[in-house]
């Protein structure tokens, strides 16, 4: 196999290391969790992305989520040049952000008001700020190993870069601001009842990841979540489903559709804009109407409903309005879940994997994989060895392992062979 050269991408590192802290703009991006040295990309198309190098790869971050149609589709790409050539922001009400919010709720039924805003993060964060103002209440719970964006209150013990950096509650943040977060196990529903029974009446709100991809892909269990459901229901509070993730992704109603449960708030992002900026959440009209300037708890936003990240989203997710959408997401993935296991069971490599819809995490540990503990097992310097392989291989997985990998519509049956090819390569070169 011919080494794949990588001169331009490490002069770059070398620029950027002086200019970003980390030489990156999200921490994830460093390469921390896998070693190395990461690549520049210089462009992306359909299912691949070409690094400054010269060097294709099969892309299965699509970056981390946003891209279920794959790279530059040129219904994206022609919707956000055409919203760019009208005026790149106005900071003045368009028709297109009431067309994205119709669009929006006619998939996810349990949101009949919606707020765009421009990350996961700053919904996350809102909608934290919306249930403590809608129920006069501090305590907010949330779940080891879930990650919500960066959000001051939420980071203790998250999941995604601060897992990989071990950094389980960052610096920087007063105790006094994470004083009203609990922090519950992820998929245990006994906990759930417990923490109910001693301060059910104090808690404003709890999020979740109903699908977690940020301990690596793990499933809420149907009890885990109906027990979220009944518990928050019977001490009125907000069961507040983060599906920045999971929306669009695992199903085109998101998670909560899988698991047939109306949260009272629902955050998104990522595929929401198609790999542009945005970030949104939403809940019945009689919570949503707390929020300014109908209600009180204040929140804005100056590029909010930004006319190029809604043009992205319009574009995005009218191709997804198709249900057979999925059942092409779902053959590309099983073919590729299953051939990843079989090749590995081949190689004597001891895997096991998550896979929900088209996101999906290759643990390397015996299983099974239900929670951060059991995630945190994973032999971490395998995972690492394994990327590198498929690198070389010409295969981008997550340089993670507690991250997910996602296939989009632009993946082939030919992607799919040549990964599961390689993997087996790689698993034979870990060995
Ligand atoms: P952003 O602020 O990064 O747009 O969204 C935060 C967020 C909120 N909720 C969930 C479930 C998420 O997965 C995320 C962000 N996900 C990570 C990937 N694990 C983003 C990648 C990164 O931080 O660079």
């Amino acid at each position: 196999m011919k080494r794949r050269k990588h001169h331009q991408s490490k002069r770059m590192w070398k620029s950027a290391l002086r200019h970003l802290p980390g030489g990156v703009n999200s921490p994830v991006r460093a390469f921390a969790g896998v070693g190395g040295t990461p690549l520049f990309v210089s462009r992306g198309k359909g299912s691949k992305i070409w690094d400054v190098d010269g060097n294709w790869y099969i892309d299965y971050i699509g970056s981390w989520g946003p891209l279920i149609l794959g790279h530059a589709d040129p219904d994206v790409v022609r919707a956000v040049r055409e919203a760019a050539g009208r005026g790149t922001s106005f900071g003045i009400p368009t028709d297109q952000e009431t067309e994205l919010a119709r669009l929006v709720k006619s998939y996810f039924p349990s949101i009949e008001k919606i707020r765009f805003v421009n990350s996961g993060t700053e919904a996350s964060m809102s909608a934290i700020r919306l249930a403590r103002g809608y129920t006069g209440r501090d305590e907010i719970v949330k779940f080891e190993g879930c990650y919500h964006g960066h959000v001051d209150a939420l980071l203790v013990k998250a999941g995604s870069g601060a897992t990989t950096l071990g950094i389980p509650t960052s610096p920087g943040v007063p105790s006094d601001f994470t004083r009203h977060t609990r922090l519950l196990p992820y998929n245990d529903p006994r906990a759930v009842r417990k923490a109910f029974q001693r301060y059910g009446r104090r808690i404003a709100g709890v999020i979740v990841e109903p699908v977690a991809g940020n301990m690596g892909v793990i499933r809420g269990t149907p009890e885990f979540l109906e027990t979220l459901r009944e518990e928050t229901r019977n001490h009125d509070s907000l069961l507040i489903f983060d599906e920045v993730m999971s929306g669009f992704r695992v199903s085109r109603g998101g998670a909560q559709e899988l698991a047939k449960i109306k949260p009272d708030l629902t955050v998104l992002g990522k595929v929401l804009g198609g790999g542009m900026p945005i970030g949104a959440f939403g809940g019945s009209v009689e919570i949503m109407r707390s929020l300014a300037p109908e209600g009180p708890v204040y929140q804005a936003g100056t590029l909010s409903g930004n006319p190029m990240a809604v043009a992205g989203g319009l574009a995005t997710l009218k191709k997804l309005k198709d249900r057979k959408q999925y059942k092409r997401l779902e053959k590309l993935s099983l073919n590729l879940a299953e051939g990843l296991k079989e090749a590995s069971q081949r190689q004597g490599i001891t895997t096991y994997q998550n896979r929900v819809g088209s996101m999906m995490t290759l643990f390397f540990c015996a299983g099974p994989v239900t929670d951060y503990a059991s995630a945190l097992s994973s032999d971490t310097s395998r995972y690492a060895r394994f990327f590198h392989s498929m690198l070389d291989r010409g295969i981008y997985l997550a340089p993670s392992q507690f991250e997910a990998a996602f296939v989009s519509l632009a993946h082939t049956e030919r992607d799919i062979g040549n990964t599961v090819a390689a993997a087996e390569e790689a698993f034979r070169e870990i060995k």
